[in-house]
């Protein structure tokens, strides 16, 4: 769990930042964050809530139409907006933290309801700068943060393994999603990070496929990319499997290739080096590999390359599955940050869709797989 103490230095951080900002341009700025309204998902029912990053991230507060006022000039630097407690509400659908609980449970300097909030009465003039702020905070994890991840990784761990346990040929899809979703919700998870990937045959070569709906054939290949959400925190894990537990020779090929890329990319993510080392160590073995079994002429052009590898090497991992902070072009490795790796290679001709993707937490030493415990 996320300590008080630790919302509160957030906060303070926060703060800081503004007052200095304020100072220097001789204005008052105030900085507001929202944790988002309800969406509809038929008629009077809603998709369940969750609370945006950036907000639960500087309150700890997890309830919808909230929103946190920064403001160090004031006599009450930090201020909440809630819904109101109403008994019609409390009957329907339970407890809300209301203002007192505003006050007494999230520290909050002064608390109102959000009916009262007006935009227009302060100044948000420094959003941008004030995001990217709390961005570059969100992008170095805590050791109470790393502890939430690593228990969100090993559900996740957990959940591939069972899923892994019912493949075999016949079955659908969904029957491998279904299995994930129980493993998440058992072990005390939210349930998923993103939504499942479960993806036999051509449709592993579908990056962001979801639907999870077709019947796993002999000779297929299952590709599953399917992360739990513990605490708000997000896994990512990405592992193939064959239908009938065994590879054909031109699977196995490539999957040695994407395991040989991610090893090696894997020894790059260190203090010091950059996210694009590592994207160019993962390109090019992936050139190199792909060239030499047949599939490209030439490893040295990136058309070809793209025509089988068409994302990025990783990307930062926390409160978001694609977390905020981090910009893979130009940032280097920090203690603290976690980054998914995660190469690919995509022959849909041949109905072949390798991905393998570990959680990486940057150590002062190296780095450390979060989800090193499941097989691959
Ligand atoms: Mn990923």
């Amino acid at each position: 769990m996320i300590s008080k103490v630790e919302f509160k230095e957030r906060r303070k951080k926060v703060l800081n930042f503004l007052e200095e900002l304020s100072k220097k341009d001789g204005k008052n700025y105030q900085f507001f964050v929202r944790s988002g309204s309800r969406k509809i998902f038929s008629n009077d029912v809603n998709y369940p809530f969750r609370a945006s990053s950036d907000f639960y991230y500087l309150t700890g507060f997890k309830e919808a139409n909230a929103i946190a006022v920064f403001d160090p000039s004031s006599q009450h630097p930090f201020t909440l907006f809630v819904e109101a407690v109403d008994p019609h509400h409390t009957v329907w659908e339970g407890h809300r933290e209301g203002l007192e609980g505003a006050i007494e449970n999230f520290d909050a300097d002064k608390a109102f309801d959000t009916d009262e909030f007006k935009e227009e009465k302060f100044c948000n003039a420094k959003e941008k700068e004030l995001t990217n702020f709390v961005h570059s905070l969100r992008s170095i994890k805590s050791d109470a943060e790393i502890a939430l991840m690593q228990k969100s990784a090993d559900i996740a761990v957990q959940a591939h393994r069972m899923a892994k346990e019912i493949i075999t040929p016949g079955i659908y899809e969904y029957e491998v999603e279904a299995k994930l979703n129980q493993v998440f919700r058992s072990q005390g998870a939210s349930g998923w990070a993103y939504p499942s990937i479960v993806a036999a045959g051509e449709n592993s070569c579908i990056l962001h496929y979801i639907s999870n709906n077709e019947k796993i054939q002999k000779g297929d290949l299952i590709l599953i990319d399917a992360g739990a959400e513990y605490e708000m925190y997000a896994s990512d894990i990405t592992r193939v499997h064959a239908a009938t537990g065994e590879f054909t020779k031109d699977q196995k090929d490539v999957y040695d290739v994407v395991l040989e890329a991610q090893l090696k990319a894997m020894e790059t993510i260190k203090v010091g080096n950059s996210f694009q080392e590592t994207n160019d160590v993962v390109t090019i073995i992936i050139a190199e590999g792909l060239q030499n079994l047949g599939y490209i002429k030439d490893k040295n052009d990136p058309n070809q390359i793209k025509k089988y590898y068409m994302h990025s090497a990783g990307h930062s991992l926390g409160l978001d599955v694609h977390d905020a902070g981090v910009d893979r072009k130009t940032s280097k490795y920090v203690p603290g940050m976690v980054t998914t790796i995660e190469p690919g290679i995509y022959i849909k001709e041949k109905k072949i869709g390798i991905r393998i993707e570990d959680d990486i937490l940057i150590t002062a030493t190296g780095n450390r797989n979060l989800t090193e415990a499941l097989a691959k």
